[in-house]
């Protein structure tokens, strides 16, 4: 552990060099993301919630272990209004060619019990290592199905570390072969038809807000700008054209390379097209993991360092965004939340999103250290973290965000074509609608879904809301 505290600390420098280089060479970072994603009303969207779940990789029929009561408990304890989905691709596309409907009817139970509860659903195709057929016994991989797995033969030995499996020959090989390494693009289509058939069932569910194309991207053996401008690229391409065949309107969730961007390094992703009719709906949703804590090292130990990458992470996210004109929600971000510090990571992550304006989804929750219940469902101090006031729908765009166990304040330029409220969650702690202060505003509390809508004047003024603890 001793070594690799002393990498995790080499590499937080590294980037921060590469980091500072960057910005001597590409000018002042920027400080917000570019724009927002909107809701029918035209209010922008403020996402917060979990990923559901990791348990979806391994189970036969590819189902989260979830229950509407769940859910349910979801929303009482954090008031989250969002969830990345995991669906596999091993259940939708079976056998070549064949969509498995009761799987994706499976799917949609799971949605309508987040739809009726006002969540916002993102479908996450994950893979984590290619896919079970990666080894004979299944049990490394998940996502591709195995009739799509062509290691050649290679090996796959066996890692402490699971993020260390993507070095193994087999599982190289495996990627290549999808990538296209013979210039043969069979199973980047088979990828991108399934995910055509998938957006055809969920183009009218109102809660599935969009689709995210591919978990963590890994490129096998080509890596970095070569791998986010080819191939990577290209499977973004042909997936959009599938889904905006059957659906003009969700949005495109798109990963850079995770190996490098998940720790800070910058992404070369490219913009690409959205052939929908209108303004682009095409997002950003990275990946946070600084390396020291990958390393297994504790935020409390290794606090600076994270912070600095931290900061250099969120100046190439925000890059990347601008170069894409895109919204970002940051698709992951967790740790074992019971480690000293943890919380605090959290909560400094959280903050990081109030005020560049990205939403976020914990990873995960899954019963255990990473996740906010244990094995016997009892809330670990997690739930209270994760429970933060916030804006869920802002009436124009939204320019700061300031939240603590007592007070949020909003402030946002108004937009004179927004006539619906801007909606805030307050947990209990801040009672019953909080002490309001705004600048001739009026308001509603509905106690039940423990959300003040504040009516502000539609016009293009800037905006702030307080709202405090009474
Ligand atoms: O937390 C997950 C761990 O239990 C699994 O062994 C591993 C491999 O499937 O995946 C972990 O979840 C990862 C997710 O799939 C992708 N981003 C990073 C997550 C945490 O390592």
């Amino acid at each position: 552990m001793r070594r690799a505290r002393w990498f995790g600390v080499l590499f937080a420098v590294v980037i921060l060099l590469v980091g500072g280089l960057a910005s001597v060479v590409r000018g002042q970072p920027e400080s917000r993301v570019p724009r927002f994603i909107t809701d029918d009303e035209g209010r922008a969207l403020i996402l917060h919630g979990l990923n559901t779940a990791s348990s979806a990789k391994s189970t036969p029929d590819a189902m989260p272990d979830l229950s509407e009561d769940d859910v349910e408990r979801e929303y009482r304890d954090m008031g989250t209004n969002f969830v990345r989905f995991l669906i596999q691709w091993r259940a939708v596309e079976p056998r070549p060619g064949e969509y498995d409907e009761d799987y994706l009817d499976k799917v949609a139970e799971r949605v309508s019990w987040y739809e009726k509860r006002g969540y916002h659903v993102m479908l996450d195709m994950h893979q984590d290592l290619y896919g079970p057929g990666v080894t004979a016994k299944g049990d490394v991989g998940n996502g591709a199905p195995r009739w799509a797995t062509e290691t050649d033969g290679l090996p796959v030995s066996a890692q402490e570390q699971w993020e260390l499996y993507y070095l193994e020959p087999g599982v190289v090989r495996a990627f290549d072969n999808f990538w296209g390494a013979a210039s043969d693009a069979t199973l980047m289509r088979h990828y991108a038809k399934a995910w055509g058939e998938v957006a055809d069932r969920f183009a009218d569910a109102d809660a599935v807000l969009g689709y995210d194309l591919m978990n963590e991207p890994w490129g096998g053996s080509v890596q970095g700008a070569a791998f986010e401008s080819g191939p990577l690229a290209e499977l973004y391409r042909l997936s959009i054209d599938e889904i905006r065949d059957v659906d003009a309107d969700s949005w495109i969730f798109l990963e850079p390379q995770a190996v490098g961007v998940n720790w800070g390094l910058p992404s070369a992703l490219p913009a690409v097209d959205d052939p929908r009719r209108g303004e682009n709906r095409i997002a950003f949703a990275p990946h946070l993991y600084p390396l020291p804590m990958d390393l297994g090292d504790d935020y409390a130990t290794v606090k600076g360092e994270v912070d600095a990458a931290m900061t250099t992470w969120s100046d190439n996210v925000l890059r990347t965004a601008q170069r894409l004109d895109a919204p970002v929600v940051l698709g992951e971000f967790g740790l074992d939340a019971t480690r000293p510090g943890a919380l605090d990571y959290v909560e400094s992550v959280a903050d990081l999103a109030d005020a560049t304006g990205m939403g976020w989804s914990y990873w995960s929750n899954d019963p255990g250290g990473w996740g906010p219940y244990d094995e016997d469902g009892k809330a670990s101090p997690l739930v209270k973290t994760l429970d933060r006031a916030y804006p869920r729908a802002v009436a124009g765009t939204p320019t700061a965000i300031d939240s603590d166990a007592d007070s949020l304040t909003l402030t946002f330029r108004g937009d004179p074509d927004v006539k619906a409220p801007t909606e805030i969650y307050l947990p209990r702690g801040f009672g019953d609608g909080g002490e309001l202060d705004c600048d001739g505003c009026q308001s509603d509390w509905d106690a039940d879904r423990r959300v003040l809508s504040v009516a502000t004047v539609a016009d293009d003024e800037q905006h702030t809301i307080t709202v405090t603890a009474k």
